[in-house]
This record gives C-alpha cells, sequence and structure tokens, in this order.
C-alpha cells in the first residue's frame, strides 16, 4: 500500500445545495476539486475507517474518472471495502437500498440529477448515511465547514487502472473492491412490495406502455424489470442506454423536457400507461393516455390506493411532503386518519420522519415520490406502484385520477420556473418580497382573492429538533389558494426563481379547465407582488411544468 499525501488549498462554494454539490464539469475538472470534497466528507464521518462504503453515479460524463479517484481515496482513507455498481453505475434509489440491505457506512453518488451532462454539462457528487439518505444539514454544512479548511488530501498511488467493469471482488492498497450488479439488490426490493404477476397479467392482457430512461440510469433497471421480469415487450423502454450527455437532451421528466413521450402518449393509439425518470433515476414522470398526472396528485392517489398494493397493505403511518407540494395528499391524509408532514424542499428532510416511522409515502411537486422502502425518491418505483394499481383496479390513469378529484376535490397547481437571473437580482427580489411580507396579510388582491397570511416557511424536524429558516415565500389565501416563492438550490448557472401556483376547486363541475387558465389570477397576483418581470428583465418564465 502507498498512500500519497497530497498538499492542497480551499476551494470556495462547495457547500452542498438542495442534493449535493453540483458544478459545471469543468468545475469539477480542475485539480483537486472532486478530491478535496471528498476528503472533507471522509474528514467529517469519524468512524469510517474499516467500514464499506457505496459508490456510483448516473453514468454522465466524468463519472468513470470520478469513480476511480474515489476508489483510491477510500482504500487512503482506510475503508476496508466499496461496493461499487458495475461500470460505475448506480442509480440514486439503488444507492440508498444497497446501504440498507448490505448494512454499508454509507455512499457516494454521482450525479448532477435532471441536470444537463455531458462535457460542457454538470456534474455532481452528495453523500448519503447509513440509513441510505441523503447527509441531513447538518452533516452538509459540516462537510462545507471542512472543506474551506483543507490542507492536504490521501490518495493510494496505484489502482487507478482498477477494473470496475466485471462483476467480482479484487483489492486496491489493502481495500476490497466488490463489483456489483446495479440492479439485482433493487430489483429484489421491488418484488417484495409490488404484485409481479398482477402486473405480468395486465401486459398479457396486450396492455400497452411506454418508459422513457432518457439515455440515463433508469435504462438498466426498466429494462430488466419492466421487459425483463414483466414480460413487456421490447421497446417498451425507449432511450434505454445510459449515455454520458444523455443524448443530448434535458434529463429532466416533465412535459417540458420529454416532449418525445408526450408526443407518443397522445391519440387513439397511444399505449396506455407512459412513465419517464431522471438522470439519476429518483424522478418520476406519470401519463395515461392524453393525460398529464401533476406529481402532486400522483402522491395523493397513490396514497388513497396504497393498501391495494402488497408492499402497503398494512396501511400507512403517514404522508410527508414538501412545503410548495400541492395540498392533494393532506386531503387524503385526513381521509385516513394519519398525519400529513410539511417539510422544507429536498429529499433529506424526510429522513428522519421515515426513520422515525412517522411517514410511510413522500413526494415533492418536481416528480419525486418515494416510501419507506428506501431514503430517497424512487422513479421506477413510483411507476410500478402506479403499474400495480392499474393493473389490480382493471382502471385507467386517467379514470384513477378523475375519481380522485371527483372524492377529493381538485388541487390545480403549476410551476414556472424563471431561469438564469443574475444572482443579485434574484436576490433583491426575494429581499423585497420578504420585507413587504408583515404588511401582506389581509390584502385584497381582486378576483376573489384575500392573503390571509405571508411567510417565509421555517421548519422544526419534529425528530431531532433541528431548525431550518428562509425555505420559502408563502402567501395563503383565503379561499386556500397559495403562491410560493424560492429561489432553487441546484442550479449551476445564475439563480432559478421557482414561483409554486395552487388552487382547490371542490366543485366537481369546474374540475374540466385548463391549468393555466384556472390558475390566472395568481400568475397575474405573483408577478405584481414580486415583480418578476421588472427584476429579471424577462418576459415569461422558462419553464412551466
Ligand atoms: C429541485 C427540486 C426539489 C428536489 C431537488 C433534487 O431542487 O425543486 O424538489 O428535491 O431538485 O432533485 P431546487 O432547489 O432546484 O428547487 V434531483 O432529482 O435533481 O436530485
Ligand atoms: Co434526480
Amino acid at each position: 500500500m502507498s498512500i500519497q499525501t497530497v498538499s492542497t488549498r480551499p476551494f470556495p462554494g462547495q457547500r452542498p445545495g438542495t442534493s449535493g454539490l453540483r458544478k459545471k464539469v469543468a468545475v469539477f475538472q480542475q485539480p483537486h476539486y472532486l478530491e478535496n470534497f471528498v476528503q472533507a466528507v471522509f474528514d467529517t464521518l469519524p468512524g469510517h475507517e474499516g467500514q464499506s462504503l457505496v459508490l456510483g453515479g448516473d453514468g454522465r460524463f466524468h463519472n468513470r474518472t470520478a469513480v476511480r479517484t474515489i476508489l483510491r481515496m477510500a482504500a487512503a482513507n482506510g475503508f476496508a471495502r466499496v461496493l461499487v455498481g458495475r461500470g460505475g453505475l448506480l442509480s440514486t434509489p439503488a444507492v440508498s437500498a444497497v446501504i440498507r440491505r448490505r448494512a454499508a457506512f454509507g455512499g457516494l453518488i454521482l450525479s448532477a440529477s435532471h441536470n444537463p451532462g455531458g462535457p460542457d454539462g454538470d456534474f455532481g457528487i452528495k453523500y448519503n448515511a447509513s440509513n441510505g439518505g441523503p447527509a441531513p444539514e447538518k452533516l452538509t454544512e459540516a462537510i462545507y465547514a471542512r472543506s474551506l479548511e483543507i490542507a492536504e488530501y490521501r490518495i493510494e498511488s496505484e489502482g487507478g487502472d482498477i477494473d470496475f467493469d466485471t462483476l467480482g471482488t479484487r483489492t486496491l492498497g489493502g481495500m476490497s473492491v466488490e463489483v456489483i450488479d446495479p440492479v439485482a439488490d433493487y430489483a429484489e426490493l421491488m418484488q417484495q412490495l409490488f404484485d409481479f404477476d398482477a402486473m405480468r397479467a395486465w401486459f398479457a392482457a396486450g396492455h400497452r406502455m411506454r418508459f422513457d430512461a432518457m439515455s440515463a440510469v433508469s435504462g438498466p433497471y426498466a429494462r430488466a424489470i419492466l421487459e425483463g421480469q414483466l414480460g413487456a415487450p421490447a421497446g417498451t423502454v425507449i432511450n434505454g442506454e445510459p449515455l454520458e450527455d444523455f443524448g443530448g437532451h434535458h434529463p429532466d421528466p416533465n412535459p417540458a423536457h420529454a416532449a418525445e413521450l408526450m408526443a407518443a402518449m397522445s391519440g387513439p393509439d397511444a399505449p396506455d400507461f407512459g412513465a419517464a425518470s431522471d438522470g439519476d433515476a429518483d424522478r418520476n414522470m406519470i401519463l395515461g393516455r392524453d393525460f398529464v398526472v401533476t406529481p402532486s396528485d400522483s402522491l395523493a392517489v397513490l396514497a388513497e390506493h396504497a393498501t391495494r398494493v402488497p408492499g402497503y397493505r398494512a396501511g400507512l403511518a403517514g404522508i410527508a411532503r414538501s412545503m410548495p407540494t400541492s395540498r392533494a395528499a393532506d386531503k387524503v391524509a385526513a381521509a385516513l386518519g394519519i398525519p400529513c408532514h410539511e417539510t422544507p424542499t429536498g429529499w433529506k428532510f424526510f429522513g428522519n420522519l421515515l426513520d422515525a416511522g412517522q411517514a410511510t409515502l413522500c413526494g415533492e411537486e418536481s416528480y419525486g415520490t418515494g416510501s419507506s422502502h428506501v431514503r430517497e425518491k424512487d422513479g421506477l418505483w413510483a411507476v410500478l406502484f402506479w403499474l400495480d394499481l392499474l393493473a389490480v383496479t382493471g382502471r385507467s390513469v386517467e379514470d384513477l385520477v378523475r375519481a380522485h378529484w371527483a372524492r377529493f376535490g381538485r388541487h390545480y397547481y403549476s410551476r414556472h420556473d424563471w431561469e438564469g437571473i443574475p444572482a443579485e437580482r434574484a436576490d433583491a427580489l426575494m429581499a423585497e418580497l420578504r420585507a413587504q411580507l408583515p404588511a401582506l396579510a389581509g390584502r385584497d388582491c381582486g378576483a376573489g382573492l384575500r392573503i390571509a397570511t405571508a411567510d417565509d416557511f421555517a421548519y422544526t424536524d419534529p425528530v431531532d429538533g433541528s431548525v431550518s429558516t428562509r425555505q420559502g415565500v408563502r402567501l395563503l389565501f383565503a379561499d386556500g389558494s397559495r403562491i410560493v416563492f424560492r429561489l432553487s438550490g441546484t442550479g449551476t448557472e445564475g439563480a432559478t426563481l421557482r414561483v409554486y401556483l395552487e388552487r382547490y376547486e371542490a366543485d366537481a363541475a369546474r374540475h374540466g379547465h385548463p391549468v393555466q387558465e384556472a390558475l390566472g389570477a395568481l400568475v397575474r397576483i405573483a408577478d405584481e407582488l414580486a415583480g418578476i418581470r421588472r427584476h429579471s428583465g424577462m418576459e415569461a418564465p422558462t419553464v412551466v411544468t
């Protein structure tokens, strides 16, 4: 074993955002950049010596280089074993599943998730703890603090050519490197949760599905499970080969970026069920024929019917949703007599609730849904959940959602993203908005909309008491409508303002309006109060979902 200690100097700005550290590939390619961050993680984890680490990523450009570096650093930092996905691939939910199943100390996930990849795109890295979930804020802040004072890192000088493309165990500087099948543990977990026979019968009866893997890491998982185990015809999974640049696409499963799938799901010959997932396979989009399911509704529908599925037969302990996610799930929770927790944006805030058994299902408006089976959101899991429901109820996607609205009311919902605003302008917008807050309660905004309360969301974790402030400006209207403003914590260029709009409609006779029309008054109010056009200099949002 020949450990090299390399002198280095801190890089500013290695603070993890909503989900890990994300930067342009060129930033990560700077000498010592990745090494500094990885050493900061290891330095912040007492007791990691002699333990197991899980390692893998979504296969984007720089994934393989980073895997090699991290293997050598893990060896030099005293890990006994690294479990690495074959080819350096592991989806985010699969990392979570492997950590839990094999009782690993933690894991490193290489991904910038839904951000574009390739040499000019983004790269990212995040640490997940022994519960399989994203490092909580306390830990990410400690990692950041450490990155600001780092002076050296340790790396094994050999092992740069270690084979991680074939299954098996080899050694690197006294540490064992176990190359595992990226799909196997995950697929087994899915078999425990869902009724594979019912889903097989659904396909055998001639139902059709299209799953768009967006040339990202979900391809191998979706092929193995949908086509391999459930008998879906070959070609059900499209864009199923993970590519370093995601084929030049934005691997973000929403109606704007999954245009190919949207087109395929329209018309009388369209498949019965359409789905997509993102770069690291933790997001999901659910479509019926000519029908789009919002992620907030998806969470609510899954909760409503959860006991139809084997893994949730015993019922739900609770539901948790991020604050900007619509309150459709709250209605279901109330009907079931279970709590519905409201957390800040980012999956790391669900970890404690899941660990404490206070929540079974979790969801975010950003196409993220998951459960206590792992500690990450899980794209293919959500797709299988829907598929299982289609199979056991014999109903269509649209029918399930419309019946849900009829029973619980419809939450019209949309998110408007204003991307690429210069950071100081976006900060000024938020600062002005925050300054107005004390004066907003009681204001009549016209169109029958009166602001009942206005605040900046703060969250106290009910399990460990930790407090997170400034998590989004909320305008709550007397009729139950909401507007939420927050800045993205995952972008790598300028700032992105996210405006979340929600309006509740109980009357089934009024459930058929186009969404943007139903939210028109709220869109107007959002711009009036926040001066979005004035501050951004833009005329319209860049992405509407
Ligand atoms: C976005 C979403 C958030 C999600 C996060 C990570 O964060 O809004 O709900 O948890 O991405 O998703 P932000 O700070 O940009 O709004 V993933 O699939 O990119 O890891
Ligand atoms: Co993701």
